[in-house]
């Protein structure tokens, strides 16, 4: 008798717990920090957008857990992330960070991510090793050595033998400038490096100097959002006559802003994870989406980061039954699908994005321009994480 009571107690207090359990599990949190506020609102819009459009077509159930968003704003300031995140964390008991405009915010997050063990699906950043800060960072957009490289092999083959690179001074600028410079010098060509700094830049001392070492192209990297001013200065020097070619990885063109460049950007040569003139029915049906949501705002490549991001978070949910932690980044590794911007999967060792990489020219198309995808070079890993391995 005695005994079994205490073996109906003991089953009871399972039961309890198991149940609890469940309760305490029923809603995931994701906690979304982007810049919403300062210079780079535009590209935090773009990522929001991105994600939010995915949840309006998918739903907000998952493995039966409820899926909240929570959105904060960091201006793009990496102290006020890693706050944010650390606030989420322990207030908001968040299953998931993610965002990541730049890459000092990111960079900032990820210890906090691995004490935590807390999944951090960077989204829109790009530097090649942030993926190495914490074993809990997956990373959706691209990193510019992987979008670069394939520069440097197109502009010697097509007769560009004198090059000067125009980088924002931090992570993926430098990794665009090496990347670049390497491959293109290795194949015999010739480079001189400039870097300009990224807070409020002035790009006319810089322009000057390349003015006088008439190259045969001007390589440009500059965050997206600072596309346009490079542009408007870029006109302003007179180099849309100048005959020196403007080539790059594609953040300089990029889609939201590039309609309103104006003829100065016909030409431009860039490789790129992600155009909106992309021709698939996943990405035409993307394209319409997002317009339909946004007012008619065109989605760039932080946008489809966004939205892809939520992807993988809501097929790795899927997959562990909606756990999250170590379990969570485990089922994210090796994961593949098709993206609007083609096919990508998740590399299992670096936990870094494989996809195709596009040879792109500024082209007008029915009166608005576009970067007119026409190479691609196949799943491409980063290069420098592979470099590494080998
Ligand atoms: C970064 C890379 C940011 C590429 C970007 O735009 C970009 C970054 C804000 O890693 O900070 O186009």
């Amino acid at each position: 008798m005695h005994r079994r009571t205490l073996i109906l107690a003991a089953g009871a207090a399972a039961l309890m717990a198991a149940v609890s359990g469940a309760q305490a599990q029923q809603t995931v949190k994701i906690g979304l920090i982007l810049p919403l506020t300062g210079p780079f609102t535009a590209i935090g819009r773009q990522v929001e957008m991105g994600a939010r459009l995915y949840m309006q077509q998918k739903g907000n159930t998952v493995a039966g857990q409820t899926i909240e968003l929570v959105v904060k704003d960091d201006g793009s300031v990496a102290d006020t992330t890693k706050r944010i995140a650390q606030d989420l964390i322990v207030n908001e008991k968040v299953n998931v960070l993610a965002g990541f405009g730049l890459t000092p915010l990111a960079l900032a997050t990820a210890p906090l991510a691995t004490q935590a063990k807390v999944p951090q699906v960077v989204m829109a950043a790009g530097t090649a090793t942030i993926t190495e800060a914490s074993p809990f960072i997956v990373r959706t957009s691209f990193t510019l050595p992987q979008a670069t490289e394939p520069m440097g092999d197109w502009a010697f083959k097509n007769g560009i033998k004198k090059v000067v690179t125009l980088v924002s001074d931090y992570g993926p600028g430098i990794d665009s400038e090496k990347a670049f410079s390497g491959v293109f010098t290795k194949a015999g060509g010739q480079v001189e490096n400039l870097r300009v700094p990224l807070a409020n830049p002035d790009f006319s001392p810089f322009l000057q100097k390349v003015a006088d070492a008439k190259p045969d192209a001007l390589f440009v990297f500059v965050p997206a959002g600072q596309g346009a001013q490079f542009m408007k200065q870029f006109v302003e020097r007179g180099f849309d006559k100048s005959g020196i070619k403007l080539i790059g990885p594609g953040d300089v063109t990029d889609d939201e802003v590039l309609n309103n460049m104006g003829d100065v950007a016909l030409g431009a040569i860039t490789t790129h994870h992600y155009s909106v003139a992309h021709d698939s029915p996943e990405n035409k049906a993307f394209v319409e989406a997002f317009k339909r949501a946004s007012n008619g705002t065109r989605p760039n490549f932080m946008a489809v980061g966004g939205y892809d991001g939520m992807h993988l978070i809501y097929e790795g949910l899927k997959k562990t039954n909606g756990q999250g932690g170590q379990a969570l980044i485990d089922a994210m590794k090796g994961m593949s699908w098709t993206s609007p911007r083609g096919p990508v999967s998740i590399d299992p060792q670096t936990r870094d994005i494989i996809q195709n990489i596009y040879v792109r020219k500024v082209e007008r198309v029915n009166g608005e321009l576009y970067n007119v995808e026409f190479a691609t070079i196949p799943n491409v890993k980063d290069p420098v994480k592979a470099a590494k391995a080998n």
